[in-house]
This record gives structure tokens, sequence and C-alpha cells, in this order.
């Protein structure tokens, strides 16, 4: 339990006594103190729990009652008290208290004059011009209610890896260049390379925090400060995304960058298995009784677990803990192990860009070889070619081929899988191709089982190599469809079929989780990153993060292989 932690649920306290009305003034200004005091102090006030030192109760602003309860708190993980308030006040009167801008007194005069307990009705009654109405509120404050529930709707949403990246990657440099800084790492759910990010925690080392925070806040994209202070602060940028900033002592930075990694599963499993091994590990290092044994690099952190490091991608607690524990963790697939796109379009279908720049960049990419995937007839909106289409694109392929040295050009396509399961084109064209795509662009509301029926016939067509996108889902836009993905892997594997990452940003398609299931059964995968431009062919690197998150080694991935064995390998799946 991580001191802000312990200032954010008294400072709950003081914002729901004052919202609830009745408290004593003294006593909701006490909570405040505590939170103040509990929030800059310079040890862990777990560990104070533990040792006894520093006293708390003889801390500036907290006697023995709140003493009792930062004990409470460490101990239980919560307070009674505030789980308590928490029953005693809608939730919808929670939320609009901590809208910026509005804070608990004017949301309890707001519930009072108007019985306006939810941010939809304040939303409404801010819009209709009523809140005016009431004393002390005008048209301004009226204004910033609206947009503070719209940008509160924005930030709610996850935000996509890529683009969190290009928010953050430009504000760690110009952090970066904070006097007295140190030590800088992007924890949480981005070091992880998870699909999507809720917020972003920034760690870091400096002399002083206070010129840290400064220009943490300085920031020009910077729309709103939550928080700023010595040890944690705060803001939300304009895209809606929320940045938090941690600064630490340099000898728990490990032991912080490992806590803030997370995922919180894994914290609480290495927890768990601490206590078993007689240690006690937290953001402040690991102990063996009251001496600290590890913190200032993640490295010694996993050291004195006696666990071999988990590279981010695996702690989400999927058995990596054993795993470091019994040397059995895999060796992670890289980017550099790449050797070949085989999805990508080009001018022919919906590509914006031309066979010849295309092969060009694939080349300048250092690939052994590339897959020309275009549409086929049945994506019109695409531009998909009919045979004849792809018969003029081949000898293109040809012409091509003469020029290019070290970089091989597959004859393939994307092929639809209709509705019933037949393939969009004939066995002719198929013969002609290296490799055979296949994919699902229409019908997304079939049902489970049509959907399940209709993909594992296309997976079993003899001429089949791969199984493009798999679940057809849309980050944050549109859900996979119906389909029962453990038929579908199962008819990979008895077909020899592989199955695709697909790495746009918005697709990751498999996620994570079914491509640990195909990897598990033996199925072997690709990592594709169906490029409509040359810069997409960047976008690689996503779909690889994903096939780690999966446990994938090279060996999983198909397209590492040299072409020869790639060739083999699609030979026995035909
Ligand atoms: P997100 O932001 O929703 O994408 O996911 P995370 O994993 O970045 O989570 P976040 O930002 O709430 O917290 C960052 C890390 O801090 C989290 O991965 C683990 C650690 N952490 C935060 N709160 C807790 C907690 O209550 N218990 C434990 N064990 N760890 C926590
Ligand atoms: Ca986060
Ligand atoms: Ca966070
Ligand atoms: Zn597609």
């Amino acid at each position: 339990m991580d001191n802000p932690t312990i200032a954010r649920i008294f400072a709950d306290v003081a914002d729901l006594l004052e919202i609830q009305g009745g408290a004593n003034v003294f006593r909701i200004r006490a909570y405040r103190n505590a939170a103040r005091t509990v929030e800059s102090l310079g040890a862990s006030a777990e560990a104070a729990v533990r040792t006894g030192e520093p006293k708390l109760d003889e801390l500036p602003g907290i006697g023995k009652d709140l003493a009792g309860k930062i004990k409470e708190i460490v101990e239980t993980g919560k307070l009674t008290l505030l789980e308590e308030l928490k029953r005693q006040i809608p939730e919808g009167l929670l939320a609009m208290m901590r809208l910026p801008g509005l804070g608990p007194k004017r949301a309890k005069l707001i519930h009072g004059e108007l019985g306006i307990d939810n941010l939809d009705a304040l939303d409404a009654a801010a819009r209709a011009g009523k809140l005016r109405a009431i004393k002390g509120l005008g048209p301004t404050i009226e204004s910033r209610i609206v947009k503070s529930i719209a940008d509160a709707k924005i930030r709610s949403a996850r935000h996509r890896l890529a683009d969190a990246e290009a928010v953050v990657g430009p504000y760690v440099a110009y952090l970066k260049k904070a006097p007295g800084l140190q030590r800088v790492e992007v924890a949480g759910s981005y070091r992880r390379r998870a699909e999507t990010v809720g917020d972003i925690d920034i760690l870091v080392t400096a002399k002083k925090a206070g010129p840290v925070a400064d220009r943490f806040v300085a920031y020009p994209d910077v729309r709103q400060v939550l928080a700023k202070g010595d040890t944690r602060s705060s803001v939300v940028l304009a895209s809606g995304l929320q940045v938090d900033l941690r600064v630490v002592p340099d000898a728990s930075y490990g032991a912080a960058l490992y806590y803030f990694t997370g995922s919180k599963a894994h914290n609480v499993a290495v927890r768990t298995e601490a206590v078993r091994r007689k240690l006690k590990i937290n953001e402040y290092g690991v102990f063996q009784g009251a001496r600290r044994i590890a913190g200032r690099t993640e490295e010694d952190v996993f050291k004195a677990m006696r666990l071999r490091w988990i590279p981010p991608e695996l702690r989400e607690n999927r058995g990596e803990i054993d795993a470091a524990a019994s040397g059995a963790l895999p060796a992670l697939v890289t980017v550099k192990d790449i050797r070949g796109d085989l999805q990508m379009h080009t001018t022919d279908s919906d590509g914006k860009q031309t066979l010849d720049e295309m092969a060009e960049a694939c080349r300048a990419r250092g690939y052994a070889y590339m897959a020309v995937t275009d549409h086929s007839k049945a994506v019109r909106v695409a531009g998909g070619l009919e045979a004849t289409g792809f018969r003029r694109q081949y000898k293109e392929i040809d012409k091509l081929q003469k020029r290019l040295r070290g970089l091989t050009l597959l004859k393939s396509a994307e092929v639809d899988i209709l509705d019933d399961g037949a393939l969009d084109l004939d066995e002719r064209i198929l013969a002609e191709m290296d490799v055979v795509v296949v994919s699902v662009h229409s019908k997304f509301g079939m049902s489970r089982a049509d959907m399940t029926r209709r993909i594992v016939k296309a997976v079993q067509h003899p001429r089949v190599n791969i199984l493009a996108h798999p679940t057809g889902r849309l980050i944050g836009r549109r859900e996979p469809y119906e389909v029962d993905m453990e038929a579908v892997v199962k008819a990979a594997r008895d077909c020899g079929v592989l199955l695709e990452i697909n790495a746009q940003p918005h697709r990751l398609d498999l996620n994570d989780a079914y491509v640990y299931m195909a990897r598990e059964a033996g199925v072997k995968l690709v990592v594709s990153t169906d490029a409509h431009r040359v810069a997409e062919l960047d976008y690689m690197r996503y779909g690889v993060d994903q096939a780690r998150r999966g446990w994938c080694e090279k060996q999983d991935i198909a397209n590492t292989l040299p072409l020869a064995k790639f060739r083999k390998l699609l030979a026995k799946s035909t």
C-alpha cells in the first residue's frame, strides 16, 4: 500500500464528510491535513506501521486515531469509515464531487437545491441554464461543468497503445530536460505493452522533486492539472489521456519501477510469493525483517526474490512467476527476428502506394520476403480484384522480381471468406499463388454457430495458408464477431494453417489471450502489418508486442523463418 493511496483515502473521507454535511469542520480539516502529511512523508507509511519507525502518531496532524486508521488501511487494504460513507452517498453525487471545478461544496449545494445526484442530470441542468438560479453559481460555472463532464467522458475511455505512444514519446523527451532529473521510465500498462492504456505512469528519480513537477505540469499539451506535489503529480493532456508522475528516491527506484509496472494481479501474486519465501516486497524494496535487501534496480529486486527477470509483457499473472522461479520463462520473439511481412495492400486494391514502392520499402527494412495481399472482388469498397486483376499483378511481380535482389515477392491475395465459408476466388487462381491469406469482411452479425462453421470451412480449404485478423474486432470501435475460437484454433492446427496477429494498432487481432491459446495448442502464428502505405510497415513492432504478451518465442512465429523453411512450412500445410 503506497503513501499516495493512503493519502487519497483520507482526502476522500474529508470530501465525503463535507458533502454529507453535519460533520464538524475540524474533523474534515483533520483528514485533509492527514492526507497531506502522508503524501509528503519521506518514508513508507506501510513500513512505519510494521516497524514503528517513524512513529506515526507523532507526525504533524496525525494522532492516535489517525495512526490507527493508517494501520487499518495498511493491514486490510481499505478503511471501514470510507466504505460506510460511500454507502451513504449516491454514487452519482460522488462523481459530481470529483468533477474538476465543482468540488464537494458546490456538489452539495446543487444536490440540496435541485435534488441533482448524477452527472447526466447535472449536464442537462447546466446546458439548460438552470444552475444559475442557485446563489453563487452563474453561466461561467455552467459552461465549465458541461466541459468537465465531456472531458471526464473522454478520459474514462482507454487509449490505444500506439496513440499513447505518439503522445508519451515527446512528453518524456521534454521531461528529460528538467533540472536535476536522473532516471525516467514509463511504467504501468504502457511498459507491459498492453493493447490499450487507461493512463500513463511515469517514474523518475531526481536531485530535487520540485523542478521536475514544475516542468511536468508546464508542458504545453497539458489541459488540466489534477495534482501537483513532491511525490506525485497528475495531469490530463489535450487528447484526454491522463499522465501520472511519481518521483521516487534513488534507493527504491527499482522496487518502484517493478511495483508501478504491475499488473496489479502480478503484484498481488508476487507479494504472496515473497511471503512464502519469508520476504516482503513493496514499492520501496525487498525486505528481510526490517532490513532492505534490494530496491535500487529492478534486476536487484528480482535477484533478491530469487526469480529470473520477467519481461514486462508477461506480468499479467498468467504463470510467469512460477516460470521465473523454475527457469522456464520463454525467450520472447523480438522485432529483429522478423524476416518478412505477410500482409499488405497496394494501389491495385485499397493501398495508398504502388507495388514498387511497397517492395522498395520492404527491402529497405531488410526483409527476405513479402507477400502482396490485395483484396479479392467481394470487398468492392476496397477495390477488390478479379482473377484477371491478380494475374496482371503477378506479371508485374515477375518483372519487378528481376530487378530486386535479396527480397522475394510472394504472390498472394487477401481472399474473402464468403458467407457460406467458400472462398471468393476460384481454384485456378489460388493455385497460382505462393501463399493464400483469407479473412472475413462481411456479415459480422452471424450467429456463433454459423460464423464458426464459415471460418472453419475456409481454414479447411486445402489451398489456405493464413487466416488473417481472425476475430474481426476493431479496438474501441467494433466488438469481435461471435465465433468459437477454440474450434478455429483446432481446425488451424489440424490443417496446418497459420493464424495472423494483425499488427494494425486498431486491430491487434488475434489479441494476447488468443495468441497464448493458439500457441498452447501448437498452432504457428504470423505477425503481419496489413500495411496500406509504406509507413505502416513499421507497425510490425506492435504486433510483435502482442506476440510477446502471448508468450511467443521465435519458433512460434512463422515469418521469423528464412524463406526456404517458410516455403516448406507452407507446402506442409496444403
Ligand atoms: P491502466 O492504466 O488501466 O492501463 O493499467 P495499469 O496497469 O497501468 O494500472 P494503474 O495505472 O492503475 O497502476 C499502475 C501500476 O501500479 C499497476 O499496474 C500496479 C500498481 N498498482 C496500482 N494500484 C495498485 C494496487 O492497489 N495494488 C497493487 N498491488 N498494485 C497497484
Ligand atoms: Ca496506467
Ligand atoms: Ca496510473
Ligand atoms: Zn482485411
